[in-house]
């Protein structure tokens, strides 16, 4: 407190003009003033500084700007899944889940995937080493109907709801999953599919166009077209690769189809009575899409400037 300039140096300056009398009382006043705010900031110098100053470091200044915590952020894909589900939620589907770690029954067998199909086998999928074999090693082969594997397609989430619920039925479901595939600018081997499964009586190709239209001019704008192309799942008939139309450019984002009768059999529905559509879409293709990244292993690669700017 040992300002040249301040408010209470204008007041000792007055003592000069006062009564000579009443000087002993004034400079008292002053005097307890001045320790009063003096002790009033030592005290609460002490605080900033840790409470009590035993142990507080001497050099720290409480006066000094302070450095800013740097805050977590919401991943890039995180941030995709929640605004996909979003689009979907206007549309009426609601989010379902369902385990990474399936069953053969529900990964394929349901799924009208026999077991001789190529879809099954081990080197196209994460198998799990059985408790039956402590070397750690996969000791499985495709046909093995208790093999657990890491899930290869969220369409194994449309069987757990369908077992569980009768129709109609308007989901989503968006999660992670799992193939042996190479790493490169467009795969890696963990990624997130958004299925979509909707069944009801008399639905159509066209009601699967149009709720996948009405997604894409939601997510990527109102100028994105789409466009079906034949191919083949052996969950849905008709099945059918779908494309977006953006930027001049057509960019397969997933498949699609209408549910098979073989499905609706394994589930226990009467093939007769109901209809419906699915679609497995890749998130990280959106999300690159969305935002212009041109290489998938960037989302991955931990490196925060690169993630900093979702
Ligand atoms: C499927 O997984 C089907 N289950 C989709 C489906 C659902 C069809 C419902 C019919 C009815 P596919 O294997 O083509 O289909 O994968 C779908 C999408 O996942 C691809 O179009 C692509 O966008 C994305 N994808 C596939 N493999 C990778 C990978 N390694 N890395 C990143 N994205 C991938």
């Amino acid at each position: 407190m040992g300002a040249k300039k301040g408010q209470l140096k204008d007041i000792q300056k007055m003592l000069g003009g006062i009564e000579k009398a009443d000087k002993p009382a004034a400079g008292a006043k002053l005097n307890a003033v001045k320790s009063a705010i003096n002790s009033a900031f030592e005290g609460a110098q002490q605080n900033l500084a840790g409470g009590d100053d035993s142990g507080s470091d001497p050099t720290f200044d409480p006066t000094l700007p302070g450095t800013r915590p740097s805050l977590g952020h919401i991943h890039p894909i995180t941030q995709t899944i929640s605004h996909l589900t979003e689009i979907m939620g206007r549309m009426g589907f609601e989010v379902a889940e369902g385990p990474e770690v399936e069953d053969p029954w529900h990964n394929f067998v349901a799924l009208n995937i026999p077991e001789d199909h190529p879809a099954r086998d081990p080197l196209d999928n994460f198998y799990l080493a059985t408790a039956k074999d402590p070397s750690g090693k996969s000791s499985v082969s495709a046909g093995d109907e208790g093999s657990q594997l890491l899930r290869s397609q969220t369409s194994t989430v449309q069987i757990r709801v369908m077992k569980e619920v009768q129709p109609p039925i308007r989901i989503i479901s968006l999660g992670r999953v799992y193939r042996p595939d190479a790493p490169d600018a467009t795969h890696f081997p963990m990624f997130h599919q958004m299925e979509g499964l909707l069944v009801d009586t008399n639905v159509t190709m066209a009601n699967l166009k149009t709720v996948l239209r009405v997604f894409a001019n939601n997510y990527l704008g109102e100028d994105v077209e789409i466009r079906f192309r034949p191919s083949f799942f052996p969950f849905t008939e008709p099945s059918v690769e779908v494309d977006f139309l953006w930027n001049g450019t057509w960019i397969e984002f997933g498949g699609a189809g209408m549910i098979d009768p073989n499905v609706f059999a394994a589930v226990g529905y009467d093939p007769e009575k109901v209809s419906g559509f699915a679609f497995g879409l890749g998130v990280e293709r959106l999300c690159m899409r969305r935002h212009g990244i041109t290489d998938i292993r960037d989302l991955y690669s931990g490196d925060l400037r690169f993630l900093k700017q979702f």
